[in-house]
């Protein structure tokens, strides 16, 4: 099991560090702060009982010190700067969702639960499931357009998406609350299927956009106050607020407290 996952100051190594490093699962975190993709990778890497050594995703901008690009290296070894990025053993870095939790899946323990269904019908539910709150067009792309800011517009902010953006939101909402009536009328407290798959794992982290957890689940730290402060807002949109279910908020606190870290290991200054 990961090895900080009890203390409240886990180490961070740098990212020359990490990809020096020929073995293990190395990924990158922003200390202190919910990354919400970030958090959820290591949520699944948790399920899946890999201990993950932590790396310091570097910031956007210029080293006051170098004069240069600070996300340079990480550009140069993965083609892009998005958090997080995933490194095992010598193999190349991962750095998108879907490739990141098929590793997950095949070097996770054998004690561990199928993330992905050997099913292909419940694959076929527990991949669409994901597309809608990690992909492109999905729940988090969404949430993160409702307002403009650069990350915003880095994911395609216009007045035109951002005003359909609380309208989608809403429906993934409400697709996720009627998918667990169907679940619950067959006995099953998961997405899909009888058993956990990513879909909750993925769902109950990244919905903390509209539907904060609390302080027990989410560490409250000086890096996140304000990142936290904008979940709580989301979730008061009338839009939002008038769609999220207690069936949700359930799932959401059962997934967490059963399968993910809690209180979640952040680093950074916890409150
Ligand atoms: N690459 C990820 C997405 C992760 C992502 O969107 N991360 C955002 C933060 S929420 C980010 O780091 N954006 C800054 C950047 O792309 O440079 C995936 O598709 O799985």
């Amino acid at each position: 099991m990961n090895e900080t996952s009890n203390t409240k100051n886990p180490d961070f190594i740098s990212l020359n560090e990490a990809a020096e490093l020929k073995t293990g699962i190395r990924i990158t975190f922003v200390p202190g702060v919910q990354a919400l993709y970030a958090e959820a990778l290591k949520n699944i890497c948790f399920a899946k009982q890999i201990p993950i050594t932590r790396v310091l995703h570097p910031m956007m901008g210029i080293d006051k010190e170098t004069g240069k690009d600070r996300q340079a290296k990480l550009y140069e070894l993965t083609s892009q700067t998005s958090l997080p990025t995933m490194f095992h053993d010598e193999e190349r870095p991962r750095n998108v969702w879907i490739e990141q939790l098929a590793l997950a899946e095949e070097i996770g323990s054998n004690d561990s639960p199928n993330l992905i269904p050997d099913n292909f019908e419940l694959r076929l539910d527990m991949f669409g499931l994901c597309s809608i709150i990690l992909a492109e067009d999905g729940l988090v792309w969404n949430a993160r357009i409702l307002n403009d800011s650069p990350l915003a517009r880095k994911y395609g902010y216009s007045e035109e998406a951002s005003a359909s953006a609380l309208d989608k939101i809403a429906e993934i909402i409400s697709l996720i609350d009627a998918r667990l009536v169907e679940q619950e009328k067959s006995g099953s407290p998961y997405l899909v299927g009888n058993t956990v798959t990513a879909a909750d794992i993925y769902w109950a982290t990244m919905c903390m956009i509209i539907l904060p957890a609390p302080a027990e689940i989410m560490t409250r730290t000086e890096q996140n106050k304000g990142m936290l402060m904008w979940f709580e807002s989301n979730s008061k949109i009338p839009e939002i607020a008038n769609v999220l279910s207690k069936r949700i908020e359930d799932h959401q606190l059962n997934i967490l407290h059963t399968y993910c870290e809690t209180p979640a290991v952040l680093g950074g200054d916890p409150l």
